[in-house]
């Protein structure tokens, strides 16, 4: 009997690191496409338009590379070992998500996919397509196909061996390979990461509204948040664990061991004090090789002002006054909410008295009037 020639590919895939590896036909019909028109048709994308533009090739991993036959999905466990949620208890301190306290996954995951692709080229002498959540192809869905793991009631792919963090790639062959069996969901009744979500983010089980979960408005959203959402966002200054990390499956997660996804010491419980603080430069060597670079240090110097506004600690008032003069609107609008937070009414209101007058953007004059949405 002829042997697998799905062992080597799994083989040289655990040699590079990754803890899955298995197999799935690209090429059978789903629902995923649909689903995903419907996402973008109720505009719960947002402001990611990338998902508008690609809406068509996204449909289908043949829609978009129609020679495609089997999809390998690659999985890499960045279990943090602990329960996470715990760090948030300290106000004066911002949190940022388990998947970016390492390395970008983006760059740790790539070159290793991109070595794979070439082995399984020359096994097979077919073309090969690699992707890490960087061009237009649905992962999760395809995960599930491959039996990683199912797409729980978050939309996240969580497994019943693993639980819930595990970052996904996947290579696309022109090459026929038997497929693994798919995995089914096994949330049943459960609810916990529908109850626990801090913006009721979710419209139903199994769907999410990117318009309200903090992930995107942390990380994907450029301007001023809806007031709405500002106070719900406590710590979280980067993405947001909650969901993930109160399913009941993490009991069988395990921690990582890959070095460049380990949490880096300055990444955990950062003083917002110091953060705020941060110029560009210092915020591009804080965050080098880091995803949190990607967002820019405004976005980011937003984000630790809401978290400074919900701290409860009067002595970060020192902190935001010190952005007020910031070029950027979103900033210094991020700064007055603060410290519409953190100062008595009398204070906060002699402060308007000074500032308003000079202030020449609309967005930030709302913030001081208290008309901002
Ligand atoms: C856009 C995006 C986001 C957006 C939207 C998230 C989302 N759930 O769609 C935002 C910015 C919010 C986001 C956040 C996060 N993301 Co993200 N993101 C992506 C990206 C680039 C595309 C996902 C996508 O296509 N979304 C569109 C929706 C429509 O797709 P979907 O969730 O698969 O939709 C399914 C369900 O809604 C379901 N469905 C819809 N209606 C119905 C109805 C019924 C009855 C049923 C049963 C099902 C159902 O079917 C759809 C198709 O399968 C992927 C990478 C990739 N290329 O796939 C990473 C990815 C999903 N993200 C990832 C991560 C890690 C995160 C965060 C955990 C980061 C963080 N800690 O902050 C959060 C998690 C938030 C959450 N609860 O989902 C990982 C997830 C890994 C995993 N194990 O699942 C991915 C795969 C990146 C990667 N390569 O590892 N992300
Ligand atoms: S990541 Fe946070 S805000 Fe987004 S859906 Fe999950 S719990 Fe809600
Ligand atoms: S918390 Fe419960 S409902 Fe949510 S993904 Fe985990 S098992 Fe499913």
């Amino acid at each position: 009997m002829a042997a697998d020639p799905r062992k080597f590919i799994r083989d040289s895939a655990s040699a590079l690191g990754f803890d899955v590896c298995r197999f799935a036909s690209a090429s059978e019909p789903w629902s995923a496409g649909e689903r995903l028109a419907h996402f973008v048709g109720a505009g719960r994308h947002g402001d990611m338009s990338w998902m508008e533009t690609t809406l068509e090739r996204r449909a289908h991993p043949t829609t978009m590379w129609a020679e495609a036959k089997t999809a390998i999905v690659l999985g890499l466990n960045y279990g943090p070992g602990h329960d996470p949620l715990p760090e948030m208890a300290d106000r004066s301190a911002g949190y940022i998500s388990v998947y970016a306290r390492g390395d970008d996954y983006h760059d740790v995951i790539k070159g290793r996919l991109k070595t794979l692709a070439g082995q399984v080229a020359a096994r097979t002498g077919e073309d090969v397509k690699v992707f890490v959540d960087t061009a237009p192809l649905m992962e999760k869905p395809l995960a599930q196909r491959a039996g990683v793991g199912w797409q729980g009631k978050h939309t996240n792919l969580l497994s019943r061996t693993r639980g819930n963090w595990l970052f996904l790639g996947v290579i696309l062959s022109a090459a026929e390979f038997e497929p693994d069996p798919a995995e089914g969901e096994h949330c049943g009744a459960c609810t916990t990461c529908l109850d626990v979500c801090p913006t009721q983010a979710f419209p139903a089980p199994f769907q999410l509204d990117a318009r309200r979960c903090l992930s995107y408005l942390t990380i994907e959203f450029a301007g001023p948040w809806p007031v709405e959402f500002r106070g719900a966002t406590g710590s979280r200054i980067y993405g947001c664990d909650d969901c993930l990390a109160v399913c009941p499956w993490n009991k069988f997660a395990v921690a990582s061991q890959e070095s460049r996804v380990q949490a880096r010491e300055a990444l955990v419980s950062p003083r917002l004090a110091d953060l705020a603080g941060l110029d560009d430069a210092a915020f591009r060597a804080l965050f080098a090789k880091s995803p949190v670079k990607r967002i820019g240090r405004d976005r980011f110097v937003r984000n630790v002002l809401y978290a400074i506004g919900n701290s409860g600690d009067s002595g970060l008032i020192g902190a935001a006054r010190a952005l007020l003069d910031e070029p950027a609107p979103v900033v210094r609008g991020a700064a007055v909410w603060a410290l519409s937070r953190l100062m008595d009414g009398t204070a906060f209101a002699a402060l308007r008295a000074e500032r308003l007058a000079a202030e020449a953007d609309a967005s930030v004059q709302a913030e001081w009037t208290g008309a901002a949405l």
